[in-house]
């Protein structure tokens, strides 16, 4: 196996030049547990700690490896080895850490990366209860800022009576992404999958428990490789059967990575990352009377008078304005 078959590229092998004379190797993690990483390196797959340097070198959480990432590996024997420096992302995906919203007045804000280095995500939803379009622009707002591209799967379409007009209403709120139906459980319908599955190209699977994800995974496998979880009969929710973030290598060369659905998904970010998922939003505000305009009461306002005249969407509005306050939450 080549590096290139993982994902490297120049944009890496640059970074990794100055190590290069050190005799260690780049890896990139293929799953993080507890207290090592699984990665993939020209010596084969690695069980890796950090050397002691460098978790005090690093700032913050965010300077610490995910999957994904490209790390540099002193190697050992036995199958092992430490890390001593992540290189940089091409791309990345971070919330604000669920869970810390605790203390009086101010809330906590805490930056988790996801994933890193990925190409493109496919942004799946199921047709059933899952389906929402508000949750779908969450997830865009996310790719939109992370660097990667997004295809939206409606999967599950055997549990809708129009999947249809559930694809034409996506596409509305989806920009520039293309929407496709699938049904994850038929492996023939996940052939509209195959012009993203390029060699070498890192593709995430995001969406919330039970959409279907590790169903998709195993049928471009070709294998029953992770295990699928039930969907409640009483709430229509999906488990967290899959636990773990990792990569897996199709025969084709593409590199997907299953991920485990996301109870809490907070935005964490900048205010840059709407300009593609709400574009038109965005467009008319430039128009709006004040330039600090919060398309609430102010008069003169572009967006309200575009609401009011049905071009955009009341509800579609209100969710741009929460995510907006998402984002500016995150800024200290
Ligand atoms: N009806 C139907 N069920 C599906 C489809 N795809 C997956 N499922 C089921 O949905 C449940 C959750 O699937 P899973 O892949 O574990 O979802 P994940 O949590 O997103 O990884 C399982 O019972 C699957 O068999 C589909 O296209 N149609
Ligand atoms: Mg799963
Ligand atoms: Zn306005």
């Amino acid at each position: 196996m080549a590096l290139a078959d993982w994902g490297w590229t120049d944009f890496f092998a640059g970074h990794f030049k100055s190590w290069k004379k050190s005799g260690y190797l780049p890896a990139r993690v293929i799953r993080g547990e507890k207290n090592y990483f699984r990665v993939w390196s020209e010596a084969g797959e690695l069980t890796v700690r950090f050397a002691g340097k460098m978790r005090h070198k690093a700032d913050g959480r965010q300077d610490l490896p995910v999957v994904g990432d490209w790390v540099v590996v002193e190697p050992q024997p036995g199958e092992r080895g430490f890390i001593h420096a992540l290189l940089p992302r091409t791309s990345s995906f971070s919330r604000n850490l669920p869970g810390r919203r605790k203390g009086k007045g101010r809330e906590r804000v805490e930056q988790q990366v996801i994933a890193a280095n990925v190409d493109l995500v496919f942004i799946v939803s199921g047709l059933d209860r899952d389906y929402n379009l508000r949750r779908i622009e969450r997830y865009l707002t996310l790719v939109g800022g992370s660097g990667a591209e997004a295809v939206i799967l409606l999967n599950k379409a055997d549990l809708c009576a129009d999947p249809e007009t559930c694809q034409q209403e996506v596409a509305e709120i989806a920009g520039n992404s293309p929407v496709h139906l699938c049904m994850a459980r038929d492996r023939d319908t996940l052939a509209v999958l195959t012009p993203y599955l390029k060699k070498g190209k890192t593709i995430a699977l995001l969406g919330s428990s039970g959409v279907g994800k590790s169903t998709i995974l195993n049928g471009l496998l070709g294998e029953e490789r992770q295990k699928i979880g039930s969907v409640s009969e009483s709430d229509g929710k999906g488990r967290h059967t899959t636990t773990h973030r990792e990569l897996f290598l199709l025969a084709g060369g593409a590199i997907l990575m299953d991920n485990p659905g996301m109870r809490e998904l907070h935005l964490w970010g900048e205010q840059e990352d709407l300009a593609e998922s709400f574009a038109e939003i965005e467009e008319l505000a430039l128009t709006c009377k004040f330039s600090n305009c919060r398309h609430q009461t102010e008069p003169g306002c572009a967006v309200r008078t575009a609401v009011e005249q049905g071009e955009i969407n009341q509800e579609r509005l209100d969710n741009y304005l929460k995510l907006a306050e998402e984002l500016k939450k995150t800024k200290r």
